[in-house]
């Protein structure tokens, strides 16, 4: 049996306690992936649970089927199966109303940023979502691309000025550094080129907060699919597993109105930076260097690299020893305990967290990843073993003759190939753009 409003589901899957169809939906979503149904629509769940209304969830595919197929014939229902040592909890997550694919339907997206219900649009788009051109400014030529985010959002926005309703909060929940400020300037950018007459109501109008978005969402697979329909009767295609653990730090500073998402575990704080970058540094980059390095040794998940007594130390030390250092942490934030908390996250056995989805996409992740954290070190005449491992194992992965799933694929295998790997990569005018050169 499909899931759907009707399935019976038992009593101890935890459903959405508020009446769905009398919400009207406040946020546009663009990029619903997994994470954010792990993650925002969750806690966007929860807020509604808790008694906050109107805070309905239309998701946007910018290109792919493959989530509204899931989700559309569920009347937006999915499953959170949260996995730990101790078990499994199930829970029914309401916060979607439907999933548009933009490809197939741009003026449904224009219209959904366009209603005068909709206060936020949020983004999950991965670091190349936000189509970013050497030296960190907006590729033009593919920002102008029909499947663009910044067409949708720009079109959207120029509705609303022109209806005389207010400017929009938009949101970018992915794993940049000071992901709001770096949208707001590319959405100038966008602006300047495009509607250049909406540059000052959009400066005026909208704001872009920083978040830190945190929970670990490995990619679903069919096995997961199968277990939930073994266990509960029910097929649901639109499933998706994590972990327990979940942290939301946001930036407060709102164009308009907003869920309660501090009343439901979320931290509302004036500056995300320090939480922002230890994340980045500590738990993303220490992924990234698992990623490679556990590749190299024959691992694929990542319980299995940090079980590997010749990589966790380099782990340990990469967080503590390189990245924490780095980092000024905010008031109470033990970046010690931190670490600690990450290694048991990693070591979750539950949760089969595949090495080779945290590979890819190494160009985009890299810099804020382990690039900052080397610039700090070597301006201070340090060097940082763990994380020149990780770069090591980086360029040997890209020798390795692995599909590489990354957008600049085809420059980095050929940069990678020779003895001048390292300044091809790093140096100046080479292919990631850096401040830290190699020794
Ligand atoms: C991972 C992240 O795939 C990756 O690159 O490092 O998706 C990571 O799991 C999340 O940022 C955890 O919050």
């Amino acid at each position: 049996m499909r899931l759907g409003p009707d399935t019976p589901l038992p009593a101890s899957v935890q459903a959405p306690g508020y009446d769905r169809s009398a919400q009207a939906v406040g946020i546009v979503h663009i990029g619903i992936g997994a994470f954010h149904r792990a993650h925002q629509a969750v806690y966007t769940d929860d807020a509604m649970t808790a008694g906050d209304r109107d805070w309905g969830i239309i998701g946007v595919s910018l290109r792919s089927g493959d989530v509204a197929a899931q989700l559309n014939p569920q009347d937006g229902l999915y499953t959170v199966s949260t996995r730990s040592a101790a078990g499994t909890d199930l829970r029914l997550i309401g916060a979607v109303r439907r999933v548009l694919v933009a490809a197939d339907d741009p003026q449904a997206v224009i219209d959904a940023i366009a209603a005068p219900t909709t206060h936020i649009v949020s983004f999950t788009v991965t670091e190349k979502g936000y189509l970013r051109g050497p030296g960190g400014t907006l590729d033009l030529v593919a920002a102008k691309a029909p499947s663009s985010l910044y067409r949708f959002v720009g079109a959207g926005l120029a509705a609303r000025r022109a209806a005389g309703l207010t400017g929009l909060t938009l949101l970018s929940c992915d794993n940049l550094a000071g992901n709001g400020a770096v949208l707001n300037a590319l959405m100038d950018q966008y602006l300047a080129a495009a509607h250049p007459d909406l540059v000052d109501w959009f400066d005026t109008e909208c704001r872009c907060p920083s978040t830190m978005i945190d929970r670990i969402v490995p990619a679903t697979t069919d096995a997961d699919r199968a277990a939930i329909e073994t266990k509960f009767g029910v097929r649901d295609e639109g499933a998706v597993v994590t972990e327990r653990f979940s942290q939301w730090v946001i930036e407060d500073d709102f164009a308009g109105q907003r869920p309660r998402w501090e009343a439901v575990g979320a931290q509302l704080v004036a500056d995300v930076a320090p939480y922002e970058t230890a994340k980045l540094r500590m738990l993303n980059g220490a992924h990234s260097a698992l990623a490679y390095i556990g590749l190299g040794r024959g691992h694929d998940y990542v319980h299995q690299a940090i079980a590997d007594p010749d990589i966790r130390p380099v782990i340990e030390r990469l967080m503590l020893d390189e990245a924490a250092p780095t980092i000024a942490a905010a008031a109470g934030q033990d970046l010690s305990a931190y670490a600690d908390a990450l290694l048991d996250r990693f070591a979750n056995p539950a949760l089969d967290h595949r090495l080779i989805q945290i590979a890819m996409d190494g160009s985009q992740k890299i810099p804020q990843r382990w690039l900052e954290t080397l610039v700090w070190h070597q301006a201070r005449g340090a060097r940082c073993p763990s994380l020149e491992a990780a770069v090591a194992a980086w360029i040997a992965f890209l020798r390795s003759g692995v599909v590489i799933d990354d957008p600049l694929a085809d420059k980095l295998r050929a940069a990678a190939a020779g003895p001048d790997a390292m300044d091809r990569l790093f140096g100046n005018g080479g292919l990631i753009a850096s401040d830290w050169h190699p020794a």
